[in-house]
């Protein structure tokens, strides 16, 4: 009996459009454990990464490749400047469609079979500009492929990216189980395997493999956030707080590891720390006795407060590198309204813990936010010298609005931009609750003041 071919899906990671942008361990992860849950299901899986080097077989070989990479993976993405959408025409700066040409793209999707649904990714919500163009171009090839749209623009922008992206479908939160069943629903193929929503370590690994040569891996243990610091998107995107096992974390950091040799991994987690004691110790000790030899690095803000010397000699012995403090801000009235996530006093402590275990000043990076509704560019000079003095890492992290999150509304308020009705002015590098107490001009100072 002839075997029904299995049918095939088209996953796209788009552009990025903006004023710049770095690849700073970034991956799309959902869409990446999208591509391995339908594999799983007996999809086969095209994936086209517009932020990628080109794979070995690609069919079009961009002049302006391959991307300027660190031997970890982290690099510029070559650029090509574009005209800005008119809501940005009166920013003085250059906005570039960051990634591989149109002409590779074009090339890439010519060399596809005709796919049963094209699914499309976007990781912020004023990046939007980067996936609609794939849309219209994926369109284009495949008039008759319905397109789905998701991710954390599509969940946080609902109503935006249903009227203005041109996708088919438009799919809101971040259920895989969910995804699965609409694209059965899309080609008539019955699920075989579906992931429990309530167990992650149900998911198969992330389908890294897909991207070709792969320096580094993104690794999550955990969904959601108990918290809520008031800027935060993390609760609308993951409602419920979910962990994963430590061993079965540890698992598949030693697959990536051992059987694709990837050394550096970037935990994704929004609350990495959170009860350290069930979770990321045992996590931190079973790395050790496996001796698994890989760099870690934290990309996002690690919760200070549950640092502690034993935490900080763990992550050294087991090969923590670049780390994250989720400090802020030094004021300590805005600490408590920001809902307490910490004190100026549990961080030095944790910045001394963090050094004596033998992290040295540059390793220690801490996030200070600047750009919060009526926040002054004074405060933010003091949280930067307050850091310094301590022996750490000032980053400054400009505050992106995001809908729904609790300091929204004042956002709102408090902009000359109009956030409410378009995206593009959630961006942060417009600094988009700039007022006279905190201006464009007093970041650059700012930025300027970093590493003097
Ligand atoms: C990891 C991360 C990063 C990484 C890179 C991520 C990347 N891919 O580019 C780093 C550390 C570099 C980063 C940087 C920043 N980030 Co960030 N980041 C995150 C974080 C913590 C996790 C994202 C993630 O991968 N989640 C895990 C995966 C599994 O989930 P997912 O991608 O959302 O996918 C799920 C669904 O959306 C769905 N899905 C996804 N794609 C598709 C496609 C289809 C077709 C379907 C059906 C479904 C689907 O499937 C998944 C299943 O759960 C989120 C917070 C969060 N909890 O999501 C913030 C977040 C996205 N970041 C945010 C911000 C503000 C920033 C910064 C601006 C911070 C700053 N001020 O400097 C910078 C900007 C970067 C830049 N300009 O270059 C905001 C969003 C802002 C916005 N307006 O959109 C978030 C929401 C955090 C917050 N503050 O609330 N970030
Ligand atoms: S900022 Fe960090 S700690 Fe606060 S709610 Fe978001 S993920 Fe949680």
């Amino acid at each position: 009996m002839a075997q029904r071919k299995s049918p095939s899906l088209l996953l796209v990671n788009p552009w990025i459009y903006d004023f710049a942008a770095y690849d700073f361990w970034a991956k799309p992860l959902g869409l990446l454990y999208l591509a391995s849950i339908l594999r799983k299901n007996g999809y086969e899986i095209n994936y086209l990464d517009c932020l990628s080097p080109p794979r070995p077989q690609a069919t079009h070989h961009d002049s302006r490749l391959p991307l300027h990479r660190k031997p970890d993976g982290r690099g510029k993405l070559p650029k090509q400047e574009i005209e800005k959408p008119p809501q940005l025409a009166s920013v003085p700066r250059r906005y570039c469609r960051y990634g591989i040409s149109v002409e590779a793209f074009l090339s890439e999707m010519s060399a596809v079979t005709p796919p049963a649904a094209i699914l499309i990714t976007s990781p912020m919500t004023y990046w939007y500009p980067g996936a609609f163009e794939a849309i219209r171009l994926t369109k284009g090839l495949f008039p008759k492929t319905p397109i789905v749209f998701g991710g954390a623009y599509t969940t946080l922008c609902y109503g935006h990216a249903k009227a203005k992206s041109g996708a088919d479908v438009v799919f809101s939160g971040g259920s895989l189980r969910e995804a699965l069943l609409l694209i059965s629903s899309l080609t008539g193929k019955e699920p075989i395997s579906s992931p429990d929503p309530e167990n992650l370590d149900s998911l198969p690994y992330p389908a890294f493999d897909l991207i070709d040569p792969n320096f580094y891996v993104c690794v999550t243990t955990s969904r959601g956030c108990p918290y809520r610091c008031h800027y935060c998107a993390s609760h609308l995107l993951s409602p419920r707080f979910l962990r994963r096992n430590f061993s079965a974390v540890a698992d598949e950091i030693q697959f990536w590891n051992s059987c694709h040799s990837v050394s550096n991994i970037a935990f994704y987690d929004d609350a990495l720390l959170f009860q350290p004691e069930n979770h990321f110790i045992p996590l931190l000790r079973e790395i050790l006795r496996r001796q698994i030899r890989c760099d870690f690095h934290v990309p996002n803000g690690m919760h200070v407060r549950a640092i502690t010397p034993e935490i900080a000699r763990l992550m050294f012995e087991a090969g923590f590198r670049s780390i994250r403090l989720g400090l802020d801000t030094a004021d300590e009235s805005r600490m408590e309204s920001m809902a307490g996530k910490t004190t100026r006093e549990e961080f030095s402590r944790a910045v001394d813990a963090l050094r004596d275990a033998g992290f040295s000043e540059e390793e220690i990076g801490v996030y200070l936010l600047v750009g919060l509704p009526r926040q002054t560019a004074q405060e933010v000079e003091t949280s930067i010298r307050f850091v310094k003095s301590l022996g750490a890492r000032p980053y400054l992290a400009e505050y992106s609005p995001i809908p729904g999150t609790p300091l929204w509304e004042e956002a709102v308020r408090v902009s000359p931009f109009d956030l409410a009705r378009e995206p593009l002015f959630h961006n942060n590098s417009l600094l988009p609750c700039q007022w006279q107490g905190l201006t464009p001009d007093d970041l650059n100072r700012l930025k300027m003041t970093l590493r003097s």
